[in-house]
């Protein structure tokens, strides 16, 4: 069971770490068990009062993963030889129970600190250590701070005149009412269909009286094809988790299957086809990164997908001008280079007669006001608003901090005009401050856990070799962050991804510099590249005695 603030009392001696954990997700816990197995004083900060990180907090009806299992979990098999999934794509609640499962097998919350949120850092230069400050008051100093916040600890709310007069619940996705909210009978509202609108979608609109869906772009959404697993099956999928586990390190995107080499341009019409439909057929994300290489790279390749997809959508809706809508002929931006979403009955629910699409390219949201949303073709109802809105995503659950760094800039001041690191560890003028699924880091492209465990052994074996050598100090330089962002650039020019305002391009949030917030050349080029700075003597880094 997870502590919460009030089992606790402030041990003193907790004030001076070695390692100061900031979020209990994936990462968080993944490097709290194996840092302090190696003998560091290290603990975790966490805002939550519980574990899970993302999982705590979007809690909305309907969240689930998009990845499947056993892709999505630890790779340890203390962990998964007795845990049993229920479903292919797990739901919130399911991933909530595993994180407990978590730790009741790795025994974490005792080196846990809930409810205490990280809000402010600067460093000792002195004595070469950050001096952190919490919101409940207290002053923590500590060698190294390894933030795993993920990337979306900062959610975005859109300035919407009047929002704050709307007299109903509303609520962000990422900050949903941890009792719940009952949709029965009530007018619903949703705007945003990116992967967290369409989970709620789908969920409202089997629940409330009318539903009203507030659409500025189509998603792109791919059929999940969820099964359902018996613990028989689990048990007899287990015989192949080791094989699963180790085929997510070696692949691009930290899934248990690869890019598929091939061009879509250079196979015929019906070869293509029966590659789309047997990627259609197994699900997930298999559709966008197990069919064509270049889909991500060429357009007239891209175009075949987006056409085979659009051709799915299209059969399952009765209304044309509501599909043309949902799925137009001119694609919104090229095919998966904004991310998909999985769904499930997400394109029936606009059959429904309680369904609603209001496509707000043709009439914008004038105002929210006390009764609904006011758009320029009239008002909408409504009991509850939903915003499903997205994240200042990558940056900003960092940026958010008052972080002060050796020239007197916060990280804020710091990456005003785009983020800059080495490796995606770590920044110039922050020393002793490394990141992990953070910016310029494979992240937001790789599969969670397998990043968390990827670039987390990297961490750890780093904070070893550090202690090892007593290097009191580890900072990026500048040079090698021109280098790094050069790199990124240069990978990213090759694809289709600059063409569309998504969040890897930090493009949803306005004013937000535009540039590709991850490493974009796959994991195991990253990891090269990473071990190849380590076995140099970590270069790119200055390390202080
Ligand atoms: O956020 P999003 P999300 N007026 O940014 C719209 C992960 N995730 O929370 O496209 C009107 O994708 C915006 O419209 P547009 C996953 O990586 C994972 O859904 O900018 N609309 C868009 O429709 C995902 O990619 C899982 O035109 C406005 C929506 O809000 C990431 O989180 C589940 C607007 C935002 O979509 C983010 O997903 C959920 C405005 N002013 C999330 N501003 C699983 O694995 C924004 N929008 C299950």
């Amino acid at each position: 069971m997870a502590l919460t603030q009030s089992d606790q009392t402030p041990n003193k001696n907790n004030n001076d770490l070695e390692i100061l954990i900031v979020g209990a997700g994936f990462a968080g816990l993944y490097q709290l068990h194996h840092l302090r197995k190696l003998g560091f004083s290290v603990k975790i900060y966490e805002a939550a009062p519980g574990l899970g990180g993302i999982w705590y907090w979007n809690c909305y009806p309907g969240a689930r993963v998009d990845s499947h299992v056993p892709v999505y979990e630890y790779s340890m098999e203390e962990i998964w030889k007795d845990w049993n999934w229920k479903e292919r794509f797990p739901g919130g609640q399911e991933l909530r129970d595993y994180f407990q499962h978590v730790d009741k097998k790795l025994d974490l919350s005792k080196d846990i600190y809930f409810n205490k949120r990280v809000t402010a850092a600067e460093f000792d230069q002195d004595n070469n250590q950050w001096h952190i400050q919490s919101d409940d008051g207290e002053f923590t100093r500590a060698r190294f701070v390894l933030f795993c916040t993920g990337f979306a600890a900062n959610h975005y709310v859109p300035d919407f005149p009047g929002l704050k007069d709307f007299k109903g619940p509303c609520h962000h996705t990422a900050q949903w009412p941890q009792q719940g909210l009952d949709f029965r009978g009530k007018r619903i509202g949703v705007i945003g269909n990116g992967a967290s609108g369409v989970q709620v979608i789908q969920e409202a609109s089997q629940q409330a009286s009318h539903l009203t869906v507030f659409q500025r772009t189509p998603i792109i959404a791919l059929a999940m094809q969820q099964r359902q697993f018996t613990p028989e099956i689990q048990q007899a999928m287990k015989a192949d988790y080791p094989t699963s586990h180790q085929k997510r390190r070696e692949n691009f995107g930290g899934f248990d299957y690869d890019i598929n080499f091939q061009s879509a341009l250079a196979v015929t019409p019906e070869e293509r086809e029966a590659v789309f439909e047997k990627a259609w057929a197994k699900g997930g994300f298999s559709f966008w990164s197990n069919t064509f290489f270049d889909i991500l790279m060429n357009e007239e390749a891209n175009l075949t997908a987006y056409q085979f997809w659009r051709r799915k959508v299209h059969a399952r809706i009765d209304d044309p001008e509501i599909a043309e809508k949902l799925a137009p002929e001119t694609p919104p931006h090229p095919f998966g280079v904004k991310r998909p979403s999985l769904e499930q009955h997400y394109y029936e629910v606009f059959n429904q007669k309680n369904v609603q699409l209001v496509d707000l390219k043709t009439t914008p949201i004038e105002q929210i006001t006390p009764q609904g949303v006011k758009t320029s073709d009239g008002e909408h109802d409504l009991d509850i608003l939903i915003l499903a809105t997205g994240f200042d995503a990558v940056t900003g659950g960092l940026t958010q901090l008052d972080i002060k760094g050796t020239q007197g800039e916060t990280l804020k001041q710091r990456w005003e005009d785009g983020a800059r690191t080495h490796l995606g560890v770590a920044t110039a003028d922050f020393p002793n401050i490394l990141f992990i699924y953070g910016p310029q880091s494979p992240s937001g492209f790789c599969n969670g856990p397998t990043c968390a465990e990827m670039q987390g052994d990297w961490i750890i074996k780093c904070m070893t070799d550090l202690r090892e050598k007593g290097i009191q100090r580890i900072e990026a330089t500048r040079e090698a962050e021109e280098t790094w962002n050069e790199n990124i650039n240069m990978l990213v020019s090759m694809t289709l991804f600059p063409k569309a305002d998504s969040w890897y391009m930090g493009a949803n949030i306005p004013g937000k510099p535009r540039q590709m917030l991850m490493y974009p050349g796959g994991l195991p080029l990253y990891l090269t590249q990473c071990n190849e700075s380590a076995e140099k003597g970590y270069e790119g880094f200055v390390l202080t005695p």
